[in-house]
């Protein structure tokens, strides 16, 4: 009623939020009250509630939602399994587990040309050779954000590609960036790939489990946005390789490259500061 109202009074386009192409910038996926444009973590109370590794705090409350341990060195509320920074400061600010089709079939589309990809609840699978991209932005504008992948593989010792695309867009461009981990099933790699070319990892050894996680660090510069790519297994250290993106960066998404893979989650930090990236 509200808005039928303001239209006729108004009938301006930045009341309803449409863009200058009538496309609604206001769209909540989620419902919870937040346009999407400005919403900080867009799931559902499917992947509120759910509690990933079984500690008995929820991901909605849990800042480091795939590991059990409880120390905190620097005391921030992110344990250190987790912890993006050594020094207090970060910021827990969304687990997206993926936990509503109806979600996953609204916010992530395949890239043009490429496999259908498929979403499980409570899980995600690419499959080789599929990408696919947020339609809403989902990383936030803070000076830095850090995103955690925590990922594993069906056969820990089959090769497999996954990754995150940093920048990317609905079809595919040169400009595309992504953070990836690379594995012959033995040792594997992480690697930035983007239009400036791709730098790599020393290799690391491939764990029994075949679980891992990738983590990307952002942090917009003057020319655009300074990247570290990293790979490891909570509370070890990670393999990192830094690169720069030389533009605002486009659309968050995945891609598998090779092998079946499922993503446990997506776990975004943020800081307002500009700590030295690894
Ligand atoms: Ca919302
Ligand atoms: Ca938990
Ligand atoms: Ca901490």
């Amino acid at each position: 009623m509200w808005r039928s109202l303001v239209l006729l009074a108004c009938g301006c386009n930045q009341v309803l939020g449409l863009d200058q192409t009538g496309v609604d910038m206001r769209t909540d996926l989620d419902g919870d009250g937040i346009a999407d444009i400005e919403d900080p973590c867009i799931v559902t109370d499917a992947d509120l509630i759910r509690d990933s590794e079984g500690d008995g705090v929820a991901n909605a409350d849990d800042p480091c939602p795939f590991s059990r341990g409880t120390a905190d060195g620097d005391r921030d509320g992110i344990t250190d399994d987790c912890d993006p920074f050594a020094t207090a400061g970060d910021r827990h600010v969304c687990s997206m587990v993926f936990g509503s089709r109806a979600l996953n079939a609204t916010l992530w589309s395949p890239r043009a040309g490429e496999q259908e990809f498929a979403i499980a609840t409570g899980y995600l699978i690419g499959f080789e050779g599929s990408s696919f991209v947020a339609n809403q932005p989902i990383v936030p504008k803070s000076p830095t954000v850090v995103l955690d992948l925590a990922a594993g593989t069906f056969g820990p010792y089959d090769p497999f590609s996954v990754g995150m695309w940093l920048s990317a867009f609905p079809t595919h461009e040169p400009r595309d960036v992504a953070c990836r981990v690379v594995s012959d099933g033995t040792l594997f790699h992480v690697e930035i790939v983007g239009p400036t070319g791709m730098v790599s990892s020393p290799l690391v050894n491939v764990s029994d489990t075949g679980y891992y996680y990738l983590r990307a660090y952002l942090q917009p510069s003057l020319d655009g946005v300074n990247v570290a790519c990293g790979v490891g297994y909570p509370g070890d250290g990670l393999a990192y390789v830094r690169g720069h993106i030389d533009a605002p960066l486009a659309n968050f998404g995945f891609v598998a490259d090779a092998g079946a893979t499922y993503v446990e989650g997506l776990f975004v930090y943020d800081r307002a500061d500009l700590p030295s990236l690894p």
